[in-house]
């Protein structure tokens, strides 16, 4: 098996990436009390405590409880350093991150602040941390898409620098057919569309991901595998899944890290992709997601070097940027 050097060495592209998950408790309590906002934990041990899950519900309602904390354009700013920070010794050369204008928005901060204060960090992602960067506003699918059309509407009216957009939050029960509107919006503005679908919920949710918003990827998507003529139709078109290993375990939707379907995902020729989805919460950066597939099922340099290459196809780089990463 490869060393762990070895694996830090190996280049990566991440594409599952929320900002709002890469808080880490030491942050929340250090931005809580820099805000004078009174969190309803002892200590860092008692926050600590609460980070098991049952089923993506139960993460969700901590992460966004966590995030009352980011409050000024500065917050966010330092949120998304730290990450980069992290990123960068992870090995990372060109991560697209994921934010939740929603999520914050909704209690009171202005879609400014948030997107400002991530936004001028990654635009120095380059220069500061060696790694190129790009912005991709994330759509809560349990609250209503006319919020949803609202928010895209004022982005792309404050002309914010971002790449695409997505769909993420409680999957089932909120279809992608709801949100048709939003992303043929965002697509008449050239912008890129991805969205969470097959994580929680049947892969009726990643065909419409496929028809309906015409995602370029897929985010999670291993509910595909029980739908043979879906994965015929991914691998045809190797259009790429964004598997967040250590998310999957920790949320339940599998239950250890060795009955993962990453290797039979890499088998039937689907273009997968490894990410670390909420790394403050699940365990682990992308360095250790890719290490724990190397241990548990002894992926070599080749299988790495195709996950790898599966990332910088599917990243939303020009070819003057992916040519070096390949
Ligand atoms: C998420 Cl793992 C996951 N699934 C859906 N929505 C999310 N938002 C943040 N992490
Ligand atoms: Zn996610």
């Amino acid at each position: 098996p490869l060393t762990r050097a070895e694996v830090l060495a190996l280049p990566k592209v991440e594409l599952h990436l929320h900002i709002e998950g890469t808080l880490e408790p030491e942050l929340i309590l250090r931005l809580a009390e820099r805000n004078g906002i009174r969190l309803p934990y002892a200590d860092l041990d008692d926050l600590r405590a609460r980070y098991e899950f049952t089923d993506l519900q139960s993460f969700l309602n901590l992460y966004y409880a966590n995030m009352a904390v980011l409050q000024t354009a500065e917050d966010f700013a330092d949120l998304t350093r730290a990450y980069l920070a992290r990123a960068q010794q992870a090995g990372v050369r060109h991560a697209e991150v994921f934010l939740d204008p929603q999520a914050h928005t909704v209690r009171g901060v202005a879609l400014a602040t948030c997107v400002s204060g991530v936004a001028d960090v990654l635009e120095q992602s380059e220069a500061e941390f060696g790694m190129t960067s790009a912005l991709i506003v994330t759509f809560l699918r349990d609250r209503p898409a006319a919020e949803a059309l609202a928010v895209l509407t004022e982005l792309i009216e404050m002309e914010a620098p971002i790449e695409g957009i997505g769909l993420d939050s409680a999957e089932v029960g909120h279809p992608p057919v709801d949100f048709e509107e939003v992303f043929a919006l965002a697509r008449a503005h050239g912008l890129e569309c991805v969205a969470h679908a097959g994580e929680e919920g049947p892969p009726e949710y990643v065909w419409q991901a496929l028809t309906l918003l015409q995602v370029a990827r897929v985010d999670h998507g291993i509910r595909s595998l029980e739908d043979d003529a879906l994965v015929s139709h991914l691998v045809e078109r190797q259009i790429a899944l964004t598997v967040c290993p250590f998310s999957n375990v920790r949320l339940r939707v599998v239950d250890t890290l060795a009955d993962h379907p990453l290797p039979a995902m890499l088998a039937r020729g689907l273009a997968v992709t490894v990410n670390s989805d909420d790394p403050a919460y699940f365990g682990g950066y992308l360095d250790d997601n890719f290490q724990a597939l190397v241990t548990t099922f002894g992926l070599g340099a080749t299988e790495l070097a195709t996950l790898s290459r599966n990332a910088v196809l599917a990243a939303f780089l020009t070819e003057e940027q992916r040519e070096p990463l390949l």
